[in-house]
Order: C-alpha cells, then sequence, then structure tokens
C-alpha cells in the first residue's frame, strides 16, 4: 500500500483535544472556542517550525453528535494543514470507525489524514533522513515489532492511543517493552502526562491531553501542551499551548477533599464526589453508581438507599 510522503523537520503532537460544542466534563461554557482557538495555535505553530502536525486520537469528544458548523469550522481550519489524525475511541460509535462519525466527515472533506488501521502511515523526509511513522488506533494491537533494513529509516516512530502501563498506571493492560525496530512509540489516551520511559531500543512517551476536562488540583497544576519530536530527539520538547487560566474554564467551587484524591484509599467516595461534581445531565447517574458500589451487606447501605430515596423525591 502506497503511504503518503511528507517533508518537515519532525512531528508537532497534539494528544487528545477533545473537541465538542457543548462543554464537556465540569468545564464550563465558551470551550468549543477554547479549545479550537488551541488547536489553532498547535497547527500555526508547526507550521512556523516546519513540523508535521499530528493527532494522537480523540479528536471529537463525541463521535457524532457535532453541529454542521462545528464540522464546518474545522474544515476550514484543517484545510491549509491537512494534520494527520489516529482514531481514538471516542472518535468511534459503538465501537468501530465508519462514516456515521464525524471525523470520517473531515476525511471525506480532504482536509484531514485519518489512521484507521495499524500499521506505516506516512514517510517523513527530514533534513537527517526518512523517518517512518506508523500508527496504531485505538483497540488495534501494536506491533510486537517492525521489520527495517540498515539504512531505511533514520528513525520509526509509532504512535498509539492505548492503555500503556506508565509510571502512575501500573495495572494497564500494555506493559513498556522493547518494540525492535520502533525507535519512539507516543502514546495519546493517557490524559494525564507521563515521563518517558526507556525500554531497550524503545523510547515510549505519553504526553497528556491539550484539553484539560476534570476539575481537579492535578488540572490546575498543569499547563497543557503539545509534545514535538525532532530526529535523533532524547525525549520530546513541550511546547505549552496558550490556554486560559483554570478559574476562567471551571466552575468557582471547592475541590473534594485531598485524602480522597491523593491515597485512593477511598474509591468509594472519590467515585462519589466526582459524580457530585458532574453538573446537570451526567448528575443521572447516581442510581447506578450507588448499586454498583454499596455493600449490601453494610449497616450503612440501607441509610444510604433512604438518603437516595428521599433526594429523588426531593
Ligand atoms: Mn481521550
Amino acid at each position: 500500500m502506497q503511504i503518503p510522503e511528507c517533508k518537515g523537520r519532525g512531528l508537532f503532537f497534539i494528544a487528545d483535544p477533545h473537541v465538542a460544542a457543548t462543554p464537556p466534563g465540569q468545564r464550563l461554557e465558551g470551550y468549543q472556542e477554547q479549545v479550537l482557538a488551541k488547536i489553532e495555535a498547535c497547527l500555526i505553530r508547526a507550521a512556523e517550525l516546519d513540523m508535521v502536525p499530528f493527532f494522537l486520537g480523540d479528536l471529537f469528544n463525541w463521535p457524532r453528535d457535532n453541529p454542521n458548523s462545528l464540522l464546518v469550522e474545522l474544515i476550514a481550519m484543517f484545510s491549509p494543514y491537512k494534520p494527520f489524525a489516529l482514531v481514538g475511541n471516542h472518535d468511534k460509535y459503538q465501537a468501530r470507525f465508519t462514516s456515521d462519525v464525524s471525523l470520517a466527515v473531515l476525511e471525506a472533506a480532504g482536509v484531514i489524514r485519518v489512521i484507521s488501521e495499524p500499521g506505516p502511515a506516512m514517510v517523513l523526509n527530514t533534513p537527517q533522513g526518512r523517518v517512518l511513522v506508523g500508527g496504531s488506533p485505538d483497540a488495534s494491537p501494536l506491533p510486537s515489532s517492525f521489520s527495517r533494513q540498515e539504512g531505511d529509516y533514520v528513525a520509526v516512530v509509532w504512535t498509539a492511543h492505548h492503555n500503556v502501563a506508565f509510571p502512575d498506571f501500573n495495572d494497564k493492560q500494555i506493559r513498556l517493552k522493547e518494540i525492535p525496530g520502533v525507535d519512539y512509540l507516543v502514546n495519546g489516551h493517557i490524559h494525564r502526562p507521563q515521563p518517558s520511559v526507556r525500554a531497550g531500543a524503545t523510547l515510549w512517551c505519553n504526553p497528556g491531553n491539550v484539553a484539560r476536562l476534570t476539575f481537579t488540583r492535578r488540572s490546575k497544576d498543569r499547563k497543557p501542551a503539545a509534545a514535538l519530536w525532532t530526529p535523533g530527539c532524547e525525549d520530546l520538547e513541550r511546547w505549552i499551548v496558550p490556554h486560559l487560566p483554570f478559574e476562567q474554564v471551571f466552575p468557582d467551587q471547592e475541590f473534594p477533599p485531598e485524602e480522597a484524591e491523593e491515597s485512593g484509599a477511598s474509591r468509594f467516595m472519590e467515585g462519589l464526589e466526582r459524580l457530585a461534581w458532574r453538573r446537570t445531565r451526567e448528575g443521572a447517574g447516581l442510581k447506578q453508581f450507588l448499586q454498583a458500589n454499596l455493600n449490601p451487606e453494610s449497616p450503612e447501605t440501607e441509610i444510604v438507599w433512604e438518603l437516595y430515596e428521599e433526594v429523588i423525591r426531593g
């Protein structure tokens, strides 16, 4: 299969922008304009640096309930740049990437190069030589190795949107190990930035998403950043995306208690707080949450259900 050839100094990675017309998570009104401004800033910066823009999955927050006006705006914005986009779990409807999802509309408009099947995605011609860029979209396998001949490429960069066991996420399924023939593996999906980890010849990177979606101290302390790859780099280089102060994009309220957030000891309280902090339409999951988390043997359970009934009736 013929893959596109591009020219540039490197790759400009933008992870998980989660574009949406209505604010996702705990974000306030104005989200659409804010996230589009971030993406545009990234595309302009990538062009200034002569780098190829590359979305690491979850371009959209919702796969297909996006107004046409938003799609038209994205088509106009992407048209001069033709960025690459790996398919993320949020880009799919009922776990499938079909012509029914918004990302497919952008692809049909010819303004974005979608990677919906695992494999080599492009050859990037850099001043240092040819670079093979591959991708494994959501739910597709990562390569166990990549075969290349001496002198074929100066580097092989593989992109992914997977549950990788980076240091903060020991319980995730995919272990960090060397992938012979792959020099860099750059992952989206895990929104919290992680330090890069070397496994043999493969450097595993997880730059973290450019949109802040959750109301936590961690989001408050974090500066959303894109990640720049150049041939031979020791690690990705961060580029802080211009963004509004935390206070302007999240509601003015208290954080959940420190213990629950940090220790992870009380998953129940953590989950319950998250539920309570979600506003309006997302609050409906309380009953489901209680059913899944309350221990029927425990004496408090009956009291919690009584309270629940009271709240629902009230
Ligand atoms: Mn995501």
